[in-house]
């Protein structure tokens, strides 16, 4: 029986089936956070046996590579400073998760999408220890400069796209 549920499982993650799935998944749809930008991007989250998959695909950011996050609040409002600091449930320092581990790099830490000169990027990540739920109701934030893994945010800088993450 263990097996097979297993193997249904499996299944289930070839056909990306929805409701009544073992797997879950959730999204954000990126806006920007200032008017006048045309910030845009999708978020997919798929719970995985390894961790927290994430898909991101952004449009109409600057060129070059931008920070991404999970911050701690579910808003988007004051130019997204209200998403305040990084989802970071184990206080360590900050990284980049799916390289770091979760000792050594906050739960939310992405890294960089690099975005290409026609200002589209995409961006797959793994965030090992995460589930969905820890996730849920929480900002993704795009940044407006490079994540340069300094402490203890990174310097990502201006907050330019803003989402905030929902069960699908
Ligand atoms: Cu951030």
């Amino acid at each position: 029986m263990t097996r097979l549920r297993r193997g249904m499982g499996l299944v289930c993650v070839m056909a990306a089936c929805g409701a009544g799935a073992l797997l879950r998944t959730g999204h954000a749809t990126l806006g920007a956070t200032t008017p006048g930008s045309a910030v845009a991007g999708t978020v997919t989250l798929t719970e995985q046996a390894e961790g927290l998959h994430v898909a991101i695909r952004v449009t109409g950011v600057a060129a070059g590579d931008h920070g991404i996050h999970i911050h701690e609040q579910g808003s988007c409002a004051e130019a997204g400073l209200a998403a305040g600091g990084h989802f970071n449930p184990a206080q360590a320092p900050h990284g980049l998760l799916p390289q770091d581990g979760p000792h050594k790099a906050h739960g939310g830490d992405l890294g960089n999408i690099t975005v290409q000169a026609d200002g589209t990027g995409t961006l797959e990540a793994t965030l090992p220890g995460v589930l969905l739920k820890d996730v849920t109701g929480r900002a993704m934030i795009l940044h407006e400069k490079r994540d340069d893994f300094g402490q203890p945010t990174g310097n990502a800088g201006g907050r330019i796209g803003c989402g905030i993450i929902e069960e699908a």
